[in-house]
């Protein structure tokens, strides 16, 4: 069952959030849940910090478009291929939102102790002002944003089970976010996040504004 109705939009400064609590009905999150677990071909990713290789504390894949290929922090993600389910929820994201997308990170946290550091989706790849909608499945992780020169301006949210969440506008360029490590969440979550790849970039560069882009184990 979709909830287009029921959304509630953020204004940040320099930056939009749209978020839709109830996108994904709670049987159709957990059907979606099961096979992602399952089918999808889940990868440790290395990156590199400080001159050493040290492995991100989540599983991710990549499924997109040929030739929508993908890199952050010099990880270059394989391009999986699409399948239906994953197709299906694309088409529903966009109905809702009204932005195409081409590609879905697909991140597996395992427990509270696997997370995301303080990034922004802002790879060469995807253009300026990139528009990343974010579905969650499972257990609810917290998320947080903070502007990049403005320490005051913070902003979180719970993303539950079946939500959706839309970045737009120039939200990449000013505001980083985040899952931290949440002790005593002992559940997974699944979170897909859709995006718009415009360019091919040589496989395995490394562009120098993402290179700070640094994860804690
Ligand atoms: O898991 C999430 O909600 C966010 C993941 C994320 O920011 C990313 O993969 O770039
Ligand atoms: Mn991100």
């Amino acid at each position: 069952m979709l909830d287009l109705e029921n959304d509630t939009r953020i204004v940040l400064r320099g930056g939009k959030l749209r978020f839709w609590p109830h996108f994904l009905s709670a049987q159709d999150s957990a059907q979606l849940f099961a096979c992602l677990r399952a089918q999808t071909p889940w990868e440790r990713s290395e990156i590199r910090i400080a001159g050493r290789q040290v492995a991100i504390p989540r599983l991710n894949a990549w499924y997109g478009d040929p030739g929508a290929d993908y890199s952050y922090s010099g990880v270059h993600l394989t391009t999986t291929v699409w399948h239906q389910d994953l197709l299906d929820l694309k088409s529903k994201v966009e109905a809702a939102t009204g932005f195409a997308f081409n590609s879905a990170l697909l991140n597996l946290y395992r427990s509270g102790a696997d997370s995301v550091d303080w990034h922004s989706d802002d790879e060469p790849e995807l253009g300026s002002n990139p528009v990343v909608a974010s579905v969650s499945l499972g257990t609810v992780r917290r998320f947080e944003l903070k502007h990049r020169t403005i320490p005051a301006s913070t902003h979180r949210l719970d993303l539950p089970d079946g939500s959706l969440l839309l970045m737009a506008g120039a939200l990449q360029h000013h505001w980083l976010h985040r899952v931290p490590k949440q002790r005593g969440v002992t559940g997974e979550r699944i979170n897909i996040t859709f995006r718009r790849v415009v360019s091919a970039v040589a496989c395995g560069r490394v562009p120098p504004h993402v290179a700070g882009h640094q994860e804690e184990c």
